[in-house]
This record gives C-alpha cells, sequence and structure tokens, in this order.
C-alpha cells in the first residue's frame, strides 16, 4: 500500500469568469439556448403570456408559447476547465428593455439569436450592442420549416460589419450552442487585443 503524496495533484486553478448575455427577439430561443448548455439548474424567470398583455404581445410564428422571460435567464457552463461563462438570457419582449442596461453591466460580450421568419426582430438588440462596442455573434436558429438562408444574405440583411461573426445554430444542442459561446469568446477577444495594441502609424 503506498502511503503519501505519490500522485500529485496539479494544484487547483481559479478559473476566468466570462459574463456572456443571450440576447434577441421575443421567442426566438433565449431560454432554450441557456437551458441547453447550463450545467446549474438554469434559473428562469418565466410568467404566462397571460390574456392581459395579449394586445402587446406578438405571437405571430411563435403560437403555441405560453411563457415568456420577465427579468432574465441565468446559467453557467465551464467551456475550458480556467474558463467559466456565466450566462444571462435577456427577456424578449419590448415592454422589459428598461432591464437591459443593469443585465449588460460587465458582459464580455453576447449572441443575438435570430429567426429568418422575423428578422427584424434581433435589429433591436444588435443595435444596441453595436451602440455600446460589446462584441456580438449573431446566431441564427435554425427552427424547423423556416426557409434556409445563405449566411451572405442573413449579413446583408442585418447590415453587418464583415467581423462580426455570423453562424446557423440549434438553441436546443448543446454541442451547437457550445460552438456559438466560443465564437463570442474569441471574437471579444480579438476585439480586445486590438484595442490593448493601437496601429502604430
Ligand atoms: N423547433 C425549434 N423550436 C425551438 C427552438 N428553440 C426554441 N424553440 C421553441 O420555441 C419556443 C420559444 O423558446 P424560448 O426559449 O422560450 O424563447 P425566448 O427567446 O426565451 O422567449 P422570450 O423570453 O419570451 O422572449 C419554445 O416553445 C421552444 O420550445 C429551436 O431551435 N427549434
Ligand atoms: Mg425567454
Amino acid at each position: 500500500m503506498a502511503f503519501g503524496r505519490s500522485r500529485r495533484t496539479k494544484p487547483p486553478v481559479e478559473p476566468v469568469t466570462l459574463k456572456i448575455l443571450v440576447a434577441g427577439g421575443f421567442g426566438v430561443g433565449k431560454t432554450t439556448m441557456v437551458g441547453a448548455v447550463s450545467e446549474i439548474r438554469p434559473l428562469r424567470t418565466e410568467e404566462s403570456l397571460s390574456e392581459a398583455g395579449r394586445p402587446v404581445d406578438d405571437l405571430q410564428g411563435v403560437e403555441t408559447k405560453t411563457t415568456t422571460t420577465v427579468a432574465m435567464d441565468f446559467g453557467r457552463i465551464t467551456l475550458r476547465e480556467d474558463l467559466v461563462l456565466y450566462l444571462f438570457g435577456t427577456p424578449g419582449q419590448d415592454r422589459f428593455w428598461f432591464l437591459w442596461d443593469e443585465l449588460a453591466q460587465g458582459a464580455l460580450g453576447a449572441v443575438v439569436l435570430a429567426d429568418t421568419r422575423r428578422l427584424e426582430d434581433c435589429f433591436a438588440a444588435v443595435d444596441y450592442f453595436e451602440r455600446r462596442g460589446i462584441p456580438f455573434t449573431i446566431a441564427v436558429n435554425c427552427f424547423e420549416g423556416a426557409d434556409r438562408f445563405p449566411t451572405e444574405t442573413v449579413r446583408a440583411a442585418l447590415d453587418l460589419d464583415d467581423e462580426v461573426p455570423l453562424l446557423m445554430c440549434d438553441a436546443r444542442d448543446r454541442e451547437s450552442v457550445k460552438n456559438v459561446l466560443v465564437s463570442v469568446v474569441e471574437h471579444a477577444m480579438i476585439l480586445a487585443g486590438r484595442e490593448r495594441q493601437p496601429a502604430t502609424m
């Protein structure tokens, strides 16, 4: 029998934790996306879509939806042993815009989820992050029955800068969502690196 510290374990690494927002229009799959990758039971703030909300909640395209996020979703994923992401899903409806500035505090980057059947629903999120200089990746959530468009077409419709990453994804699929998150982190790191090293004349 072996005594002592024959098998030395590496000192535990203190992971870097980053905050990422998951934004996009009403019913585009934000809560689904956070739930698909979170390794903790995601915190949800779902409320029933009530009769009272009917005049203001536009259900076109998401007729089967029965609940909506009223504050935020929260989840966590360890991308690498030294890199943990905290995910904050935003509420999708216009009447909750007042929460966005609070949620965006300290965010490294964002995912903007888009649905090609209702692309205009993500314009406000794209504008928001552009205006505040928060790096973002567009993730087109490929719902069944929605037409597939080439990425260049979606990019043109959203009038995106060439460097903004755009990916197709399935918000229900863990690996697909992980790809999107890796893209956000990489893109944010590239932009941050560029800011630290201003181009020399
Ligand atoms: N087919 C399909 N359905 C999806 C997908 N993602 C989400 N859904 C469904 O679409 C509906 C809306 O999803 P949510 O995740 O609640 O959308 P949300 O963006 O959080 O909605 P709000 O918080 O109300 O803005 C749910 O019924 C999901 O089951 C997807 O990738 N494919
Ligand atoms: Mg939601």
